[in-house]
């Protein structure tokens, strides 16, 4: 083990390392565990926050919670870990999935390497040297070979500029930045402004506690129940037993879940089957019900099959009948804005501490001092939560402020959307990697497996360089154009690509040039056009001693 005292004091004398990694979530830490412990090299994580765990050390809000089945959200590149470590629930909370990263970076001694309380911010490269220039808020600076990033796709929160938003004399929180001493409900008026997967997760729970809950609705979504329940002895005894097979099944399928699609479609299935099978899937729960039918997001009709059915499933739950149609009226193909999968979500506007207001028919005006109005009312509030989503696969990136050769700003580079190769590097930024960067399938996916593959890829691609004597590897502009077409291409043959208010295309942040950003084309297929580039002495890439 290769480990720099991470503590060392601010000082302008620059610090030289092999590589610099930007985050310490699941994807910083795989990542410098892997150039440092299999390789050797000199590196060093910054990271903002004060500890481990990227989004699960900020997104704290009430009844956070992953919707990825939790023998599926971890590692799986050490057998000894996933031995070791044991899940509570089918969806492992917030606080449980944040003690198994900081188990992580203890058991493989990752803090001595990683400096907290750290932002970058910003990096240039030196051409003549091939090297990367970083420099902090804590007054350093860092010459690097390889700068990584792991900032996460969905960290850099949207909180909407709503009029009068300081005016408000309450409080106001955005969900993925949660206070750390948590927010107390208790007998307050409080307005979620969001209903996507985190409003849909947090309204129950907050709705629970609240005196009131005013939940401001712009576009109704579909939720399939989690059916989240205590981990069986025999349950966590086969997840270990197969965790080879889930491992391959999570590595060659669509979304890197341990599932499979089922082998039938919607239209050739007859309709009493159909029905029984979605039934079953419903009742099953979880991120699963998409793949009762394989061709949900490739054929309209079939889609509308199975919206109409979930739409069903509001309308029978939900008792008042204006609120249900509120909720039902969903102007999207289901599954092509991400799906959400809730605890109770529907149920709870059968309580009588809760309203729904439809904002797309009476639209927020303002923020008061009192509450929200919109364009028919106003809403009095103590507390406003804004569960308004995250300037996704960008944001985060475009934060730190990245100049490459020739003076080239990332921002710039990016004025009308992401351009890069494979999702992993951007011509003109040279020893520039991006862990599950847009172009990638990234958030399509269950993010670990998929940060695995990356990691591993960019460890391989090091190695190679190292041993090959290489010291600079940047994508081609060619490579880049072709690989933007496949993304373009891989989104149409989808129903993704059709919904234009979605955060996938950056619909969701005013300004944001609207392009669809991850790789639909599939993960499994995804990693063997990886490996295929480097079959093919990496092919679109240029290297250079
Ligand atoms: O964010 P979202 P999210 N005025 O962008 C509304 C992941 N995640 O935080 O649809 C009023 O999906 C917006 O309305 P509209 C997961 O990948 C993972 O919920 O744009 N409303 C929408 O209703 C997920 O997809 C887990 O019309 C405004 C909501 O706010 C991603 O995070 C758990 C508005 C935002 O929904 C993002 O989910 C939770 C405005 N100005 C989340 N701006 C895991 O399990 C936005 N909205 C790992």
């Amino acid at each position: 083990m290769n480990t720099v005292a991470a503590s060392s004091p601010a000082s302008t004398a620059p610090i030289t390392l092999d590589a610099i990694i930007i985050g310490a979530g699941f994807s910083g830490m795989y990542q410098l565990l892997s150039l440092r412990d299999k390789l050797g090299m000199k590196v060093r994580v910054l990271e903002a926050a004060d500890g481990v765990g990227g989004t699960w050390y900020w997104n704290r809000y009430p009844g956070a919670r992953c919707d990825s089945e939790s023998h599926s959200y971890m590692f799986y590149f050490s057998k000894e870990l996933v031995n070791e470590w044991e899940w509570s629930e089918r969806y492992p909370q917030q606080p449980e999935i944040l003690r198994y990263l900081n188990h992580v970076a203890d058991r493989f001694q990752l803090r001595p390497d990683i400096q907290f309380n750290t932002r970058m911010t910003s990096a240039s490269f030196d051409s003549g040297h091939n090297r990367w220039h970083v420099r902090t808020d804590t007054g350093q600076h860092y010459v690097a070979k390889f700068l990584i990033t792991g900032v996460g796709c969905l960290s850099s929160a949207n909180v909407p500029d709503i009029p009068g938003r300081d005016d408000f004399q309450g409080q106001w929180y955005h969900t993925g930045q949660w206070p750390h001493e948590g927010v107390d409900f208790t007998g307050k008026r409080v307005g979620v402004v969001g209903t996507g997967s985190t409003g849909i997760q947090a309204i129950p729970v907050i709705t629970a506690q609240a005196k009131h809950v005013t939940v401001f609705q712009r576009t109704a979504n579909y939720s399939i129940p989690a059916r989240n329940q205590p981990l069986t002895p025999e349950f966590k005894r086969f997840a270990k037993e197969q965790a080879d097979g889930i491992r391959h099944i999570m590595n060659t399928n669509t979304n890197a879940h341990p599932f499979r699609m089922a082998p039938r479609k919607v239209m050739e299935t007859h309709p009493a089957e159909r029905q029984a099978l979605l039934e079953a899937a419903w009742l099953k729960g979880g991120l699963e019900f998409r793949a009762a039918f394989n061709d949900t997001l490739i054929d309209a009709e079939a889609n509308q099959v199975i919206a109409e059915f979930v739409r069903g499933k509001i309308r029978a739950i939900v008792k008042n009948p204006k609120t249900a149609e509120m909720l039902s009226d969903i102007d999207h193909p289901f599954a092509a804005k991400r799906p959400p999968v809730d605890s109770q979500y529907f149920e709870t506007y059968n309580r009588d501490n809760i309203d729904l207001v439809n904002i797309r028919a009476t639209p927020i005006e303002r923020i008061t001092a009192q509450g929200i109005k919109t364009s028919d009312a106003e809403y009095p509030l103590d507390i406003i939560v804004f569960a308004t989503g995250f300037d996704a696969m960008t944001g985060s990136l475009l934060k730190l402020d990245i100049e490459g050769e020739n003076g080239v700003k990332l921002k710039d580079y990016w004025h009308a959307g992401p351009r890069n190769y494979l999702g992993l590097q951007v011509p003109g930024f040279p020893n520039l990697f991006t862990i599950t960067g847009p172009g990638s399938p990234s958030v399509l996916c269950n993010l670990p497996p998929a940060i695995e593959q990356h990691v591993d890829w960019i460890t391989n691609c090091i190695r190679m360089m190292n041993e090959q004597g290489f010291n600079r590897i940047e994508a081609t502009p060619e490579a880049s154009d072709v690989w933007c077409n496949e993304v373009n291409r891989a989104a149409n043959a989808t129903l993704l690509a059709k919904v234009k208010h979605s955060w996938y295309l950056g619909a969701n942040v005013p300004g944001k040039p609207q392009v669809f950003m991850p790789y639909a084309g599939g993960f499994g297929h995804y990693s063997e056009i990886c490996n295929q580039v480097v079959k093919e002495n990496y092919k679109g890439f240029r290297l250079s001693a």
